[in-house]
């Protein structure tokens, strides 16, 4: 027998549920991944994608070296060059541009990983002492997560366990099957237990499936589906008084805005039956515990703010946060206290305010001549496939005079357009420390397996960066391990705990705002936001019509909207042949009376488009899809598309009303055959 070891981990992926993770070494080689039994919200149990891990991780096409371009911009020819040469160059290049201006370098890094040492340490670290642009990092959540912090104080709420206990659950812009697996465990202990559920979702989702109820509502109408449910509270008298009375501020207001919400206005404007609405705020008002399990499907349009206040203001009006299983959750990551100011040392830029450049118009800001960009440097990211109106991010990243890195694990589309493409390790080769925004533990992730071939962390390239700029405080030697424990102040969480069980838990009440306690600036709910009005703002929630709504252009009628893939997490596994072969082709669901006035049958390869561009994929004529509304499924790798585009090609770069976010779901289009590929 050879000897094995088991390895505890954390999941990487930008996934709510972040699991614990056991892997089983043998000879130096992972052979098995499971989920940790021991963690009480992992249970064992893991996602397809990530079950597959092992197939991703020692996958044929993994990057092992440095490359240098050897081709045009874009054409993905490139040579192997050794790490001292290309670092000695990139430090070269870097610096040459900071000494113009370091302004005119920008990370472009998001969620590849979640951990805190590979994605926001010696990175930050970096980029602030150069004095590089900073990035806004909106491309998920921040509609969303700011319409939820204007309103509870922060990225705050419910317990996940809790929502075992609740009577009524909302399922709100989330198709939890694909997306929270772990909290449609305890979705599902409810049901058994005589929960009601309902999913509030323009798609017929899996889950959807699975739930008493769908309210299939136009893209971009949560706004007005909240304020219809808070008319309907008010005539009715569902509200819990003295609690409105204790904790909330602004009910007046807001009151008076609600009355002009009747259901039958709300109904025209959501494209639903208004007796569904009726019932579902009789619903809220008459069952206890009722819990909301809102995700940030609903907040990726214009008025995504504005809906995500609305409905947090739901359960102060019924007193739902009275139960340990009412409430709601959007986000849990605020109540992590992660210290990132000695994580990232924002003060190493010193008496610097660089400019920010936000991550979800990277399009328009590569292309801006007034200040250019010279130099990018992508880590954690695919950009080129997963940001808005890919038309102009290729543009953008295809200038020849601009100086592109690309840090790895695979030959991405972005990386197709580096000038180095450095190889990343991954989850099982570099330590790593993790908060969760779906439950309320830190995990420790340690090292299974050596770096495939020359990968190193993203915490090392970095350091060799820093030494080679000339940077020389001591924070720029903190290896990985020391970076894992400057995540948190000492006492904070429990590091022995963590490395021998791989967790631990986050010392929390239980019904977190059952006496108000909010962490807003009043310590109430705040429905009226002061500071929202004094930004100019409208300071109640409202509904905010989308840029694009279906129905409103002739020329492009249908709403496209583009969700998850189960198979694939963002543009990640893509390249997975066993989940692709899952995933089939990539689709577009459109419903069969929709498909059959533009002649479209099953199968056929159609061409989507609007005025900004056009993508070629293969017609699902389904009932997933509602009237009006179509679905393009997951981020495809545009080179695994069936003409080099994906979805983001028709998606616009406009931003949401708060939190200055991408607006994906709104999106206008029109489908027909595409003759020539049928
Ligand atoms: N399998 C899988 N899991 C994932 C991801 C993935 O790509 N694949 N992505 C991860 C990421 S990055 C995130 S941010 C999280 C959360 O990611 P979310 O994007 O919230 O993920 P879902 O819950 O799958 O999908 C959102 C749901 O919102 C619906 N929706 C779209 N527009 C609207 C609208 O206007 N109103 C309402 N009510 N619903 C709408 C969509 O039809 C979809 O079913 O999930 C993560 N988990
Ligand atoms: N049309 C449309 N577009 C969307 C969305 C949508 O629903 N519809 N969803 C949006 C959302 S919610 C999000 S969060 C974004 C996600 O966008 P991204 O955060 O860019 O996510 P991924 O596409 O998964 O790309 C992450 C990349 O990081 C790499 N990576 C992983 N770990 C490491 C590491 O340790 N080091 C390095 N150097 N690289 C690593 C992976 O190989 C992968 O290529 O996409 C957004 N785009
Ligand atoms: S992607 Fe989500 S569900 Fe899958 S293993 Fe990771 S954390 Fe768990
Ligand atoms: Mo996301």
């Amino acid at each position: 027998m050879t000897p094995r070891n088991l390895v505890l981990g954390a999941c990487p992926h930008d996934c709510p549920d972040t699991c614990a993770l056991v892997t089983t070494v043998q000879d130096g080689v992972a052979v098995k991944l499971q989920g940790n039994p021991a963690h009480p919200h992992t249970a064992g149990v893991l996602c397809t994608k990530v079950s597959r891990y092992i197939e991703r991780n020692d996958h044929a096409e993994r990057l092992v070296q440095p490359l240098k371009r050897s081709g045009a911009k874009g054409s993905g020819r490139f040579e192997p060059v050794t790490w001292e040469a290309a670092l000695d160059d990139i430090a070269r290049r870097l610096k040459k541009i900071a000494d113009d201006d370091p302004e005119k370098i920008l990370p472009y890094s998001y969620a590849g990983t979640m951990g805190l040492v590979q994605a926001e340490s010696m990175d930050r670290r970096f980029f602030h002492k150069l004095g590089a642009s900073l990035l806004d990092r909106t491309i998920c959540s921040t509609a969303g997560a700011e319409g939820l912090s204007f309103t509870l104080g922060g990225k705050v709420g419910m317990r996940v366990e809790f929502f075992a206990e609740a009577k009524l659950i909302l399922i709100w812009g989330s198709n939890s099957i694909a997306s929270n697996l772990h909290f449609w465990r305890h979705a599902m202990t409810a049901r058994r237990a005589g929960a009601r559920l309902v999913c509030i979702d323009p798609r017929r989702t899996e889950t959807a499936d699975k739930c008493d109820e769908h309210i299939a509502l136009l893209p971009g109408t949560d706004g007005a589906l909240a304020l219809a449910m808070m008319h309907e509270l008010v005539v009715n008298d569902g509200l819990d008084h003295d609690y409105i009375e204790r904790h909330t501020l602004g009910w007046a207001a807001l009151r008076e805005r609600a009355l002009q919400w009747p259901p039958g206005r709300a109904a025209a404007v959501c494209g639903v039956p208004e007796a569904q609405i009726v019932e579902l705020a009789r619903a809220y008002a008459t069952t206890r515990p009722a819990a909301i399990r809102l995700n940030y499907g609903m907040q990726r349009v214009r008025g995504g703010g504005n809906a995500a206040r609305a409905i947090a203001s739901l359960p102060a009006l019924v007193g739902a946060w009275r139960d340990r299983a009412g409430g709601l959750l959007l986000s849990s990551s605020g109540h992590f206290p992660v210290d990132r100011a000695v994580l990232q040392r924002p003060d190493l830029m010193g008496g610097r305010r660089p400019r920010t450049i936000n991550m979800s118009t990277i399009g328009d800001a590569l292309l801006d001549r007034s200040k250019p960009i010279e130099a990018v440097v992508v880590y954690n990211s695919n950009p080129v496939a997963i940001a808005p109106e890919s038309g102009r991010v290729v543009a953008g990243f295809a200038r020849e005079d601009l100086f592109t890195v690309v840090m790895e694990q695979f030959q991405t589309d972005t990386a197709d357009f580096a000038d180095y493409v450095l190889p990343a390790t991954t989850q099982l080769e570099h330590w790593d420390i993790h908060v969760s925004y779906g439950h309320t533990d830190v995990l420790l992730n340690r090292p299974a397996v050596a770096p495939r071939g020359e990968a190193r962390s993203n915490a090392q390239v970095f350091r060799e960066l820093a030494a080679r700029m000339g940077f020389d405080d001591p924070c720029f030697a903190d290896d990985d391990l020391a970076l894992c424990r400057a995540a948190f102040a000492p006492g904070v969480v429990d590091f022995e705990q963590l490395a021998t069980q791989g967790f631990a838990s986050l010392d929390l009440p239980e019904a977190p705002f059952a006496e108000g306690n909010f962490p807003t600036p009043s310590g109430r709910c705040e429905f009226f936001s002061e500071r929202l009005a004094a930004s100019g703002q409208d300071g109640l929630p409202d509904h905010v019509p989308n840029y694009e709504p279906a129905g409103a252009s002739k020329e492009f009628p249908l709403a496209m909207i583009s969700p998850p893939a189960r198979n694939f997490l963002n543009s990640s596994f893509v390249n997975v042949r066993s989940l692709r072969s899952i995933e089939g082709e990539p689709l577009l669901e459109i419903n069969p009376a929709d498909a059959e006035a533009r002649g479209i049958v099953d199968g056929a390869v159609v061409r989507v488009h609007n005025q900004r561009g056009e993508y070629i994929c293969r017609a699902a004529v389904s009932r997933r899809a509602r009237l009006g509304v179509v679905h393009g499924l997951g981020i495809w790798w545009r080179k695994l598309g069936i003409e080099g585009t994906n979805v983001n090609q028709l998606t616009s770069q406009r931003l949401t009303d708060i939190g200055r976010g991408p607006t994906f779901y709104d999106c206008w289009v029109e489908v027909g055959p595409c003759a020539e590929r049928s």
